[in-house]
Formats: C-alpha cells, sequence, structure tokens
C-alpha cells in the first residue's frame, strides 16, 4: 500500500515512530527509514493498529499536500463576544490570541505542553479550564495530545520546580498559571527559559523583564486599572473560548467560581458554593489532589452541599476565636490587627489567607477597613476599596519593611489590598510592631 505524508514530527524515545500527517489527520509512522521532519515522503507499507508500518520510502514534492497540511497546522483563533463585562479584556485582545495560537501550535506540533497551576481557587480553576481546552482541540484534531500537569509547590518559581522540568524534551511549552511572574520567579524562570517556550498567565505585579515570551498579564498594559480584579480563571477564560468556542459554557463555569474565590470585582453577585469548595479541598490536602479530581468533585452536587457545609463550620469556628483575640484602633479607617497563632495552622483548615479574608469581612461590614494578621513567620494585610481609597496600601508597608527587613529574610508581595509576607522567627517582634506603626501613622488611627 502506497501512501503520501507530510512528516510532521520524529517521537523523541522511539527512533523508528514519526507522525505524519495528511492534511486532515495525524497518523502514526514506524519506520526503519529515516525520515526528515518538514519533508514529503511516499511510503509503502502497511497499517497496523492505526500505525503506518513503513517498508520502503522516497522524498517528494508535492505542493497541494504542503498547502493542505499547512492549513490543517494552522490555528485561526475565533471571533468571540463580550461575556465577562471588564474593560481591559477588550485592550488585552491580542494577546489571548497570542496565547490561543502558541498553545494550539505546541498541540499540533507534537510538542509537550507542561501547565503548572497556583494550587489556590484561581490556578486550579485556570487549570481546569486550560486542561479541558487542550483536550478537547487534541481530540477533534486527533492528535496525541502531550500535556502534563501539576500543582506548584508555592506562588514562586523555585529552582526545584526548574530541576523537576529539566526533564521535559527540549523545546517543551511550559506554561504557568497564576504565579512565576513575580521577581522571586525570574532567575529560575531565565534558566528554564533557556530550553523551554514560557507562556505565564498571571495577574501578580510582575519583575522587570522577566524571560517570558509569551506573557498574559493586565500589567502588559499602559496604566492598569485593577489589575488584580483580572484573575487567571478569567485570563485562562479568555484564552480557552478563542480555541474551542462551543466549550464557552463549561469554561465560563470554572471562570466565575475563581473570580469569586480571587474576589475579583467582575465577579456576578450569584454566590457559587463550587469557588469555597475548590479552596477548602485545596487548602485542607497535604498532598495536591489532581485536575480531574477537581473537576469530577465540582460536578457532583451533593457532594460539593457536604464539602461547602464542612467548610463553613470551621471557618466559623476559627472566626470566633479572632474575632476575640483582635484589637481594633480607629482614624481615617479602621485598622484591626490579631494574632492568629494557634488559630489557623499550615495544611489545615481554614488557612492564614482564608481566616483573614472571613475577618476582614466581618469588620468592613461597618464602614474603611484595613486588617493586620499575624503568626510568628508571617504577617498579611487586607483592605477594602474604601481604605485604599483613603491612602492605605498594603504596598507600601511591604517595600517599607522589605528595605530595612529583605537581607534579614523578610519577603512578601501583593497587590494595594491584599498581601502576604514571611519573616524568621527571631525578627517577628521587631517587624510586626513596625508594620502596626506604619499602618497607624498612615491612618492616623488611635
Ligand atoms: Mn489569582
Amino acid at each position: 500500500m502506497k501512501t503520501t505524508l507530510y512528516i510532521v514530527k520524529k517521537d523523541v524515545f522511539d527512533p523508528e515512530k514519526y507522525y505524519g500527517c495528511n492534511g486532515q489527520e495525524f497518523i502514526v509512522i514506524k519506520s526503519e527509514c529515516e525520515l526528515k521532519p518538514e519533508k514529503i515522503y511516499e511510503l509503502i507499507g502497511k497499517y497496523t493498529n492505526y500505525t503506518f508500518r513503513v517498508e520502503a520510502a522516497e522524498q517528494k514534492t508535492d505542493k497541494k499536500l504542503e498547502a493542505s497540511v499547512k492549513q490543517f497546522l494552522f490555528f485561526q483563533p475565533a471571533t468571540v463576544k463580550e461575556v465577562v463585562k471588564a474593560p481591559l479584556l477588550i485592550e488585552m485582545k491580542e494577546l489571548f490570541n497570542d496565547a490561543a495560537v502558541t498553545l494550539t501550535k505546541a498541540v499540533l506540533e507534537l510538542r509537550t505542553i507542561k501547565i503548572r497551576y497556583d494550587g489556590d481557587g484561581d490556578g486550579i480553576s485556570s487549570g481546569i479550564i486550560l486542561k479541558k481546552c487542550l483536550e478537547k482541540f487534541a481530540k477533534d484534531k486527533k492528535v496525541p495530545l502531550l500535556l502534563r500537569t501539576q500543582e506548584s509547590y508555592s506562588a514562586v518559581y523555585s529552582e526545584k520546580d526548574c530541576e523537576e522540568d529539566k526533564g521535559l524534551a527540549e523545546g517543551s511549552l511550559l506554561v504557568l498559571l497564576d504565579h512565576g511572574a513575580n521577581q522571586e520567579s525570574k532567575e529560575n524562570l531565565c534558566r528554564s527559559a533557556k530550553n523551554f517556550e514560557i507562556m505565564v498567565v498571571d495577574h501578580h505585579p510582575p519583575a522587570i523583564e522577566p524571560c517570558i515570551d509569551h506573557f498574559v498579564s493586565p500589567f502588559q498594559l499602559k496604566n492598569p486599572i485593577e489589575p488584580s480584579s483580572y484573575n487567571t480563571g478569567l485570563l485562562a477564560f479568555e484564552i480557552a473560548r478563542r480555541i474551542c468556542p462551543e466549550l464557552e459554557p463549561e469554561f465560563l463555569r470554572f471562570c466565575r467560581y475563581s473570580m469569586q474565590t480571587d474576589t475579583s470585582s467582575f465577579r456576578e453577585s450569584t454566590f457559587f458554593p463550587e469557588g469555597v469548595v475548590i479552596d477548602y479541598l485545596a487548602v485542607s490536602s497535604i498532598d495536591p489532589y489532581s485536575l480531574e479530581f477537581y473537576d469530577k468533585t465540582l460536578s457532583d452536587k451533593h457532594l460539593v452541599g457536604e464539602l461547602y457545609r464542612e467548610e463553613k463550620l470551621k471557618t466559623q469556628r476559627a472566626l470566633e476565636k479572632a474575632i476575640h483575640k483582635a484589637k481594633t484602633y480607629t482614624g481615617k479607617y479602621t485598622l484591626v490587627t490579631c494574632d492568629v497563632t494557634g488559630i489557623a495552622k499550615k495544611n489545615s483548615y481554614p488557612s492564614i489567607s482564608k481566616l483573614h479574608n472571613a475577618l476582614q469581612f466581618h469588620f468592613a461590614e461597618k464602614g474603611p477597613t484595613a486588617s493586620l494578621v499575624y503568626t510568628g513567620d508571617s504577617l498579611s494585610f487586607r483592605a477594602n476599596r474604601s481604605a485604599a481609597d483613603l491612602g492605605f496600601s498594603a504596598h507600601f508597608v511591604i517595600k517599607a519593611l522589605k528595605e530595612t527587613y529583605g537581607k534579614s529574610g523578610f519577603t512578601g508581595g501583593g497587590h494595594d489590598v491584599a498581601s502576604s509576607s514571611r519573616f524568621p522567627k527571631e525578627y517577628a517582634k521587631q517587624i510586626i510592631t513596625t508594620a502596626i506603626n506604619l499602618v497607624m501613622q498612615n491612618g492616623q488611627c488611635s
């Protein structure tokens, strides 16, 4: 049997395995003869179990086949209508289209795609969105999908991550969701960028000139307004629906959960228990669950209801203890401080940040409020918009603390109204006192 095929790629592990394309689909080829990628061959052999076994091959030119393969491998992002009303999404259109082309190109070129996502509601939601999208795209195109997904250890692309990724084939596409653009990630990201194409989808303040080939972020725009509200689930939604418009409602589900967990100001007033449940599962598990597990759990209404009830009970208990321990100061805005040591612990629910959100929410009902929550080695800030409008800036305090204690191991970052930081235990007292004083001065609190 004779067949003419365009050779797309040689397999990384099997020296006799190739992938060819006839303009409509991919065909797996087993050939003892050496074939060159991006060339056309007339192959003589037989089909066995979806594999074409080659006995003889002759290189040739076929303009018609070349053109149809080119068309098959080219992807045009779909034009979409506005779904989530957020002004900068229109300005970011080119970034979404570029990301859609980059992802689909990697699929069609049979390159490995590795998605690393932050282990919170936003990171997990955006991971599910892109995974579903690429699986559907590959299935429609009948392409074997070389997709790997992994929850990251922290919000930083660490040396450990970088070492792990060294095993990926050169030229793989590395996608970081909801983390990785920041200054702390830069060095390791630049190391990985030497071997891989890098895409980062993130809404956190980025480092100056990070090594990112495709950076989907509101910070790519000049003077972005409310960048933190363009959370990663929303950005992933915008990318994914340009690749698989028919799955838009499914992507939108997860986009909504993510906007809720990240308290994006573009979220709707409808409440989704699923959004709470993702975070609950993410925080209470010591070993991360897979994206498949989250997807399956969130599709089960009974299970979601039960997990949501469990979450509320735990948060309520911790919140009552925290309210009892909190101190309040009044000024231009209200400052609430609380030592949550013993109330919130590592790898148990609620996390410090969840408890802080609940505490902030409890006090902020009464007006402009900023809160500072701390333990022996961490401190975080939350504030509502009205406190920020009156001059509160978590970024300013973190920056000042970094200047003084950066060399002693103080690290931190985040947004103006939400930030977190860590420090060595021996500086706890000084750092916490300095932070409280800085905010009291700023808010003229007493
Ligand atoms: Mn996020």
